[in-house]
């Protein structure tokens, strides 16, 4: 195997090479500490022209390796490299932390991943160590560097950068066992000129200026997003744009320029190191080639265009400037950028070799799910409690048992006039958290559910528990690139290498009378269908209870689905369980037991079918229902065992029919149990349509009690 270009002297970076053959490359005998250019040691300034030519020549290794056929994909940092290799002299590996995007080659490399690394990836090796060929190649990630894992996105990473930076400022202020944090750390997240249109970037801004983060933005603005000109993504260039965000440091730099990067950026870095606030880099660059191998520029670019950016080649700029000022002699010169060749080419002759990943291991690193046993009866003592106040109970005990659990969302927190109680949620669930727990537990958010996701999903990758809240289910879509592409995907990407324990509260689901279209839906098949999310829909109060502490002890998101008519239902009340009653996710309940037919069902349909079962029991007719309390991972076994009883299967849910949960469980029903059944399986669901605000069309849409009766005693009758 290859070894990097270069080591670290102080644990990030150094030279492989002795101080003499430096001093040989540097064209004399000079010594040449002291030898300075343009302010900048010329020993750093040469180190960091070898560190570009090796980005290039890596560049241009996976180049000729996807045109060989050896690997799927190529997409290219070249032109971008003196800024990132100038900007990583003020950064440091393994204590700052990192979210690049995929241009950050020359910075993947200056932090310490290796050329083996990168082509590893190029070529799906399993040996990647960012992902085990999973991800495309130039999606960065090491646990030990600090360096994120990312999804391809553009844009997502800046809610989880904000999210680490915040978790840095608490860890370093709370002594937890086991994370560290540095009261000095900055978080480095860098973007492109078209995805700094995106809402997440703007979202993120908001909370990096309000709380005052040590966050250092790198906009690579190289004028175009794939074929878009920068001119048709904003009215002005991002730097003019975030002029009015109080306490944000913008920098406006030539970032082919090194000796300009190395003096903007140290000085930049340096502020927000030392608590000035966040900073944004905004960074002129080139793009040298098309926008990835799947990419012909040459169609919406002229040949004089690409010339232009080939003028101003940074590496060569680099090396001009070396040169010139007698810094370096040009043989030298040659010999650096034929080393780095060398170098990648040897990464590009290994990696061929690497074996790729084992396709029966594709499922492995969805989930880690905690070993739970199976919780024994959880009557508890004392007066029953609301399904709501078992919510708001847990969340007190789950805080005062840990405190890296931290809660957060719209309207949660409590008044700080120590005369009104606050709102505490607007379900009044987290009344009291912030009161006794303090501001930095518990907290409100900008009214923007990326913007509380993606922070929970920082928060949750340095080591935190962050328990956030989703106001209504009906607004979650603004936070689902969030939920699906980054929170669930986190570990499955980076080959189990980071992990997002998160548990995201979101309340649920209609029945409300005047509810209607936005606070009434239900929809959880569009997450069960997210791999990597555990989705959790308790249906009484000792339920939610045991599930909501089996959530917060989940190494992964848990959608955790709260269903709004359930808080002050009588019939969903329960003595508050004891402290062992945890129920394992993906463990049903059998709710009533029955002979003649299975009800599968969960969330505010579970006592609808139990009222119906009562009514059919009085015409001698027994159904069996299965509480199934998560949905994924979800209990096929329990539903199997009941249906072998019985030989029926009656699916009802809250939901709309069409493509539902149930949809899921009638599938497996008719092929894992056809053998046990003696009739049709059946779903009762909503109407394929929305709930309206009057109560007749609220009523006319959503699944009730007679609907779920008359279907069950067809069904048992078939
Ligand atoms: C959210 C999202 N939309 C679209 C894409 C497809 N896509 C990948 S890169 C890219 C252009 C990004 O341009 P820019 O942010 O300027 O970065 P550059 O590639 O120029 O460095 C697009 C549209 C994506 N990856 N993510
Ligand atoms: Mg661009």
């Amino acid at each position: 195997m290859t070894t990097p270009m270069r080591s670290d002297s102080e644990g990030r970076r150094g030279l492989d090479v002795e101080p003499a053959e430096l001093t040989a490359a540097a064209g004399g005998d000079r010594p040449f500490g002291a030898a300075t250019w343009r302010g900048i040691p010329v020993a750093e300034a040469i180190e960091d022209y070898r560190l570009a030519c090796l980005a290039q020549a890596v560049d241009d290794r996976q180049l000729t390796l996807h045109k060989q056929g050896a690997a799927c994909f190529h997409i290219s940092g070249a032109g971008h490299e003196a800024l990132l290799v100038g900007l990583a002299r003020s950064l440091r590996a393994g204590y700052d932390w990192f979210f690049p995007y995929y241009r950050d080659l020359a910075l993947a490399l200056a932090l310490g991943v290796t050329p083996d690394d990168v082509i590893l990836q190029c070529v799906g090796a399993a040996a990647d160590p960012a992902s085990g060929g999973r991800q495309m190649p130039s999606h960065w990630g090491s646990p030990e560097l600090h360096i994120v894992t990312q999804s391809s996105a553009t844009g997502s990473q800046c809610l989880p950068a904000i999210g680490c930076a915040e978790a840095g400022r608490y860890i370093a202020s709370h002594n937890l066992a086991g994370i560290e944090a540095h009261a000095d750390e900055v978080t480095y997240v860098s973007l492109g000129d078209g995805a700094a249109s995106e809402g997440e970037f703007w979202e993120s801004l908001n909370t990096a200026c309000q709380l005052h983060l040590p966050i250092i933005y790198v906009v690579e603005d190289n004028g175009l997003a794939i074929s878009v000109p920068v001119e048709d993504q904003a009215p002005a260039p991002v730097s003019d744009l975030v002029a009015g965000f109080p306490g944000l440091e913008v920098v406006k730099l030539d970032g082919c320029d090194y000796f300009a990067v190395r003096h903007a950026g140290a000085e930049a870095i340096g502020r927000a190191r030392f608590g000035a606030g966040p900073v944004l880099i905004h960074a002129r660059v080139v793009r040298l080639h098309s926008h990835s191998s799947s990419d012909n520029q040459t169609r919406y670019r002229s040949a004089a265009e690409i010339a232009d950016a080939h003028a101003h080649d940074p590496v060569q700029r680099l090396r001009d400037e070396l040169v010139e000022s007698g810094s370096l002699d040009a043989a030298a010169a040659n010999a650096i950028r034929e080393e780095a060749f060398a170098v990648a080419a040897e990464a590009g002759r290994d990696a061929l070799r690497a074996p790729k990943p084992d396709p029966t291991q594709v499922m492995e690193h969805l989930w880690q799910l905690p070993a739970i046993p199976v919780p024994a009866d959880p009557a508890g003592p004392g007066e029953p409690v609301t399904f709501g106040e078992a919510i708001r109970r847990t969340l007190h005990e789950v805080m005062a048992a840990d405190e890296r659990v931290r809660v957060f969302g719209q309207d949660v927190a409590d008044s700080p006039d120590e005369k009104l109680p606050g709102l505490g949620g607007v379900f009044g669930l987290t009344r009291g958290l912030q009161r006794d727990f303090g501001d930095d537990r518990c907290y409100n958010t900008p009214l923007a559910e990326a913007n509380i996701v993606g922070r929970g999903i920082g928060q949750a990758v340095r080591g935190l528990r962050p328990a956030v809240e989703i106001q209504f289910f009906d607004y979650i879509w603004t936070a689902m690139q969030q939920i699906r592409t980054e929170a669930a995907t986190t570990r499955w990407r980076s080959n189990g290498a980071f992990s997002v324990p998160l548990v995201l509260r979101v309340a649920i689901g209609g029945y409300l009378r005047g509810g209607a279209i936005w606070h009434s839906q239900s929809g959880e098949s569009i997450f069960t269908h997210t791999p990597g999310l555990i989705v959790m829909f308790p249906s009484r109060a000792r339920d939610v209870a045991g599930m909501l502490r089996a959530a917060f002890r989940c190494e992964d998101p848990v959608l955790f689905l709260e269903h709004k008519h359930l808080f002050r239902q009588r019939y969903a009340m329960d003595p508050y369980p004891r402290p062992d009653y945890v129920v394992p996710p993906g463990l049903a309940t059998t709710a009533r037991a029955g002979r003649d037919l299975t009800i599968v069902t969960w969330g505010a349909t579970v006592q609808r079918s139990l009222v119906a079962a009562e009514e059919l029991a009085a015409e001698g007719i027994e159904p069996e229902v299965i509480d199934l309390r998560c949905l994924a991972p979800w209990d096929a076994g329990a539903v199997a065992a009941s249906v072998a009883r019985t030989a029926r299967c009656l699916v009802v849910h809250e939901d709309t029919v069409t493509s539902g949960f149930g949809a899921e469980v009638a599938a497996f029903v008719a092929a894992e149990c056809f053998g046990d059944l003696d009739a049709p399986v059946r779903r009762v669901g909503a109407l394929d349509t929305w709930v309206g605000y009057d109560p007749g069309l609220e009523g006319a849409t959503l699944p009730q009690t007679a609907d779920i009766t008359a279907a069950a005693r067809d069904l048992a009758a078939y």
